[in-house]
């Protein structure tokens, strides 16, 4: 296992539209256990392949109470959205910026396991929410696309002067 180093905002890396995954092999099993390794130790709970610059359409979840439940969506797919909510967002490649983002309430989500196999999950709630931030990420979104221009340039800023000064 290894933990991979997460892109930060606005890295153009995350801009990148992630491919479909054509083979469920060790490979992906491999990056899997890596990916879930980095969100826990981060600690975040969701994580997408595009986040550590692997451009494949992978999501790792996890929004238990004790980090148990694990949920790992290969070429996932949003189905019924239905309702609205207003969450508080955060995002791994954009630290120490939490803003409120609306999404669907409940969602249905068709995706891969670990074995290739297709399965199909109805969400509501974080999971929904997670689960609609991280198929943002695999399309090139990160959440602070959806907040207002200003807000955007604030963001940006604020997050240049944090790289001036972790350097
Ligand atoms: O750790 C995370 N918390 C979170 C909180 C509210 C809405 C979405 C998230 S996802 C985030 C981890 C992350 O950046 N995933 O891409
Ligand atoms: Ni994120």
């Amino acid at each position: 296992m290894a933990l991979l180093p997460i892109l930060r905002f606005p890295d153009p890396r995350l801009k990148k539209v992630a491919a479909l995954v054509t083979k469920v092999d060790d490979s992906t099993r491999k990056l899997v256990a890596d990916m879930a390794e980095t969100m826990y130790e981060a600690p975040g709970i969701g994580l997408a392949a595009t986040q550590v610059d692997v451009h494949k359409r992978i999501v790792v979840i996890d929004v238990s109470e004790d980090k148990s439940e694990l949920r790992v969506f290969i070429n996932p797919t949003l189905g019924r959205c239905e309702g609205s909510q207003i969450g508080e967002e955060g995002c791994l490649s954009v630290p120490g910026i939490y803003d409120k983002v609306e999404r669907a309430e409940r969602v249905s989500v068709t995706y891969l396991d670990l074995d290739g196999k297709q399965h199909m999950l109805e969400a509501e709630g974080l999971l929904a929410v997670c689960i609609q931030h991280e198929i943002d990420h695999l399309n090139g979104t990160v959440f602070v696309d959806h907040l207002s221009l200003l807000k955007q340039t604030r963001i940006k800023n604020k997050m240049a002067k944090q790289a001036r000064v972790t350097a």
